[in-house]
């Protein structure tokens, strides 16, 4: 009995192990779905003291503002009425929509009303593209979600809560910070709170494609591969993957919700100079989805990066999602636009989207454009790394950043996180991030931004143990800003304890644009400039270089930022003013990149 006991639980666990979904069935590629916009002008009220949550014993309330109650009688006592509330526009963060918001850090409810009527086995689904920090989400009063991280999408299937005719939605946004939160309560950009991303109701089949993979395994290119999973479907169900430009359809029948594939195909490959995508159609007996789809490789070997099995300089920029112009989150793909224009000006190839996850437009666009990209989690300064919950926040943010964007050939590295300080919690944190990554994707490369070096006896010393468990290192360094004088930085030498390549993931200082003076002169675009000149005759004397990625494109907000006159609430490392002004320090790296010919 014992070792028939022993047998069947060795099946079962094996079952549910092959049955695990890797991520969290997000839906893929929502753009080529049919979906209702529900963005546009939400009602919203503020609430510091969470009124419309809790009771003044503090207890939740069953009747809170999620409930949308009208009056029904003169009598009625209604302290909220979200219909002659002020609105908000939707994407959009609060903190540059209402001058009383701007510091405002708490909750706001919003609401929004919408049709629907239901078609025979549709599934619905409603899919918020990014609400930061925390979202609590009722629809026609229940609730019927939350999701904590602020830059990462994430859904609700409501097929069976959906109302023929009126619906009502009402999200609790909060973004509060909080010690244990990803990222903590300390940060270098603005934390603007709201639903800073696009929402959808979305509908498919019952039986839908719900997440797919397609790419080249690591180090081939002579075959893509990957796998289908679908919602509600059943094992020996029909799928098919087709790349019509290369005259190639496999077919395959689902296992366990997922039909894997191999597709004998030598597809022109994806790189910045050729930005290459196929056109990918997946197909059920229910369900149809394509998908624009680029292959490329990408390796290291020794301290060099090899894209499609070539060696490769990355000259980047980094950038915040913070629109040009009129500052607030970027909200519109021409915005994203303006700020890749402005790298491709530059020269870059390569561009470092800090300090968390861009929108799905933001990706796109750069890969359309030929950037390559680094994509990075909030694991930012100190976060609690001995806190478990903590860790499992960090790594469902870390997993839905994948689940979106693995398809997406221009992504090349996933950050694991961003100046953390040493320690064997911090190590064993991330290691495990590193390890979850790699478990999701392995056809890309692990890296996180470093500010640990030593001194070494001839200069900076690379050898923070996170260098083993990362596939390239990158260095956050501040010669002439904040560590020593500019005249120091061209003779400032590197080495490291990895034979791994490095990227220069942050160097700069500020300026405000239009202030001018002498180049040992604070602010001024001429002591910019001299920073960005140093450093880049320091970087030329690192043998393992592989790329870099200055701080920044623009200014950005951050409430770190007060200096009246100068910064005035800005960080202004940019090479661009938040009025899209270029300084001095843009042409320096613009014509280090134009030589720079790899
Ligand atoms: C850093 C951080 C970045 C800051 C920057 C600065 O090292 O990674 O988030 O904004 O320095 O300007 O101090």
């Amino acid at each position: 009995i014992k070792t028939l006991l022993f047998v069947f639980l060795l099946t079962l666990s094996t079952t549910i192990k092959a049955q695990e979904a890797p991520f969290s069935d997000l839906l893929q590629n929502i753009d080529s779905r049919e979906k209702t916009s529900l963005n546009g002008l939400w009602d919203m009220i503020v609430d510091p003291l969470e009124n419309g949550y809790y009771n003044h014993r503090l207890q939740p309330k069953e009747d809170g503002y999620f409930m949308n109650a009208q009056m029904q009688s003169p009598s009625d006592l209604i302290e909220y009425n979200f219909d002659t509330s002020k609105q908000l526009m939707v994407p959009g963060d609060w903190n540059t929509q209402m001058d009383k918001l701007y510091y405002y850090e708490g909750t706001v409810w919003s609401k929004k009303d919408f049709t629907y009527t239901a078609k025979n086995d549709e599934a619905a689904f409603l899919y918020f593209e990014a609400v930061n920090y925390e979202a609590i989400v009722y629809l026609n009063g229940e609730r019927i979600g939350r999701h904590v991280g602020g830059y990462t999408p994430f859904q609700f299937e409501v097929t069976d809560k959906l109302k023929e005719g009126n619906n009502f939605v009402v999200v609790k946004v909060d973004n509060k910070r909080k010690r244990e939160n990803v990222p903590t309560v300390n940060q270098d950009w603005w934390n603007y709170g709201g639903i800073t991303r696009s929402v959808h109701l979305i509908t498919v089949p019952k039986s839908h494609i719900n997440d797919y993979s397609v790419q080249l395994p690591k180090g081939v290119t002579n075959a893509i591969k990957g796998w289908v999973s679908v919602a509600n479907g059943k094992d020996g169900d029909a799928v098919s993957i087709a790349i019509p430009e290369l005259k190639k359809t496999v077919n395959t029948v689902l296992k366990n919700g997922k039909a894997e594939f191999s597709i004998k195909a030598k597809p022109k490959l994806w790189s910045p100079t050729s930005p290459k995508t196929y056109e990918v159609v997946l197909k059920t007996a229910t369900d149809e989805i394509t998908d624009q789809i680029g292959f490329r490789t990408i390796a290291t070997e020794g301290s060099k990066i090899l894209l499609n099995g070539k060696q490769i300089f990355l000259k980047g920029i980094s950038i915040h999602e913070e629109a040009p112009f009129k500052t607030g989150r970027v909200v519109s793909v021409e915005e994203c636009k303006i700020l890749l224009e402005w790298a491709k000006e530059l020269g870059c190839n390569f561009i470092r989207l800090a300090h968390y996850p861009h929108s799905e437009a933001m990706v796109r666009e750069a890969e359309k454009m030929g950037f390559l990209i680094w994509s990075e989690i909030p694991v930012y300064w100190t976060i609690q790394f001995d806190n478990e919950d903590t860790y499992a926040n960090a790594k469902n943010q870390l997993t839905e950043m994948i689940s979106r964007d693995k398809n997406r050939a221009a992504v090349v590295l996933w950050s694991m996180a961003n100046e953390t300080p040493e320690g064997e919690s911090r190590l064993n944190f991330i290691g495990n991030l590193a390890e979850q990554a790699r478990k999701l994707d392995d056809t890309r490369l692990i890296t996180a931004a470093l500010d640990t070096q030593a001194q070494g006896d001839d200069g900076n010393l690379i050898e923070d143990p996170l260098g083993e468990v990362v596939d390239v290192i990158g260095i956050n360094a501040y010669c002439g800003w904040y560590a020593g004088a500019t005249d120091t930085c061209a003779q400032l030498k590197w080495a490291s304890a990895y034979n791994k390549p490095m990227i220069m993931s942050e160097v700069g200082g500020g300026a405000l644009y239009g202030h001018h003076g002498e180049k040992n002169e604070r602010w001024t675009e001429e002591y910019q400039a001299e920073v960005f000149k140093t450093n880049i005759e320091m970087m030329r004397n690192i043998d393992f270089l592989s790329g870099l990625s200055p701080w920044i494109l623009m200014d950005f907000r951050s409430s770190r930022r007060p200096l009246r006159r100068i910064q005035d609430d800005f960080n202004r490392k940019g090479l661009i003013s938040e009025q899209g002004m270029k300084k001095q320090a843009f042409f320096i790296l613009q014509e280090y990149y134009e030589k720079e010919n790899n």
